[in-house]
């Protein structure tokens, strides 16, 4: 039994790890059979085409590695609409992690669902943080795997020791993805794990991902925290300001009618 199914979450090598590199896995964290009832809930989601939508702002899209065609990708949020991912949302041992990590009470704050089908594209280098001000500095995602992760699936990439830079582009409010030459591409760490790992990072951390090769699905929950000394609860906050963002967005490039469902 692993350190983090007992009392203590982490040990203090642990902690001492995640806040030197800005990430951690942890292995064995849930159960086979509790990923596998996530891995039902993921294929009845990617079902509910009636939400499967280009002007639905739950939804996002990655282009085709070979074609550019776009195909639907992931929903954010996804918590209103898959129960299993709920409970692995609030789920004590998680959430003790996190407690572990930030000496204090863990909040949720965005959960997305991605499912990076065979031969859909990566995400670029890119740190989580976004320049509003209300934006969190204490934002932790958790990757939750469905699936193996592996440098042919698309595993997410992550580059070291960079979160102690803090936020590498200008807090302007906009998305930035980071210059190559911001991070040496030779210390990346690749997370690849197994369904029932969890491997944490926080919003300052570098990271990227690269194409799925395979012809199987590399499905991964996002689950993104705050702590409560910043801003407590926020979730709904953030999802109003997130979508009329988005809206915005949308807008500056000719598409209007988006909605939410
Ligand atoms: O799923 C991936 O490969 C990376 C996703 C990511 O970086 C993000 O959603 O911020």
């Amino acid at each position: 039994m692993s350190l983090a199914t007992t009392g203590r979450a982490l040990s203090a090598e642990q902690l001492q790890s995640y806040h030197e590199n800005g990430f951690l896995i942890v292995r064995g964290l849930f159960d086979a059979d509790e990923v596998a009832s996530l891995g039902s809930e993921a294929t009845t989601l990617f079902g509910r085409s009636e939400l499967i939508d280009t002007q639905n702002i739950r939804c996002r899209w990655q282009n085709h590695a070979d074609t550019d065609e776009c195909r639907f990708d992931c929903f954010d949020p996804v918590i209103d609409i898959g129960p299993v991912c709920r409970y692995f949302a609030y789920d004590r041992r998680l959430l003790d992690v996190l407690r572990a990590i930030y000496d204090d009470e863990a909040h949720l704050f965005k959960d997305k669902l991605i499912f990076k089908p065979p031969l859909a594209t990566g995400y670029a280098l890119h740190q989580d943080f976004i320049g509003w001000k209300e934006f969190p500095e204490s934002f932790i995602t958790v990757i939750v795997p469905l699936d193996e992760t592996t440098a042919a699936n698309g595993a997410t990439e992550v580059f070291p020791g960079y979160h102690k830079q803090g936020y590498l582009s200008p807090r302007d409010g906009e998305y930035h993805q980071l210059a190559d030459d911001k991070i040496d591409f030779s210390t990346g760490v690749l997370l690849e794990m197994q369904p029932g790992d969890v491997a944490l990072f926080g919003g300052f951390t570098p990271h990227r991902s690269g194409a799925n090769r395979t012809d199987q699905w590399r499905r991964q929950l996002y689950l993104s925290y705050n702590a409560g000394r910043d801003g407590g609860e926020q979730r709904d906050a953030h999802y109003r300001q997130f979508h009329d963002w988005l809206t915005k967005k949308y807008a500056e490039y000719g598409k209007t009618g988006v909605w939410f469902k």
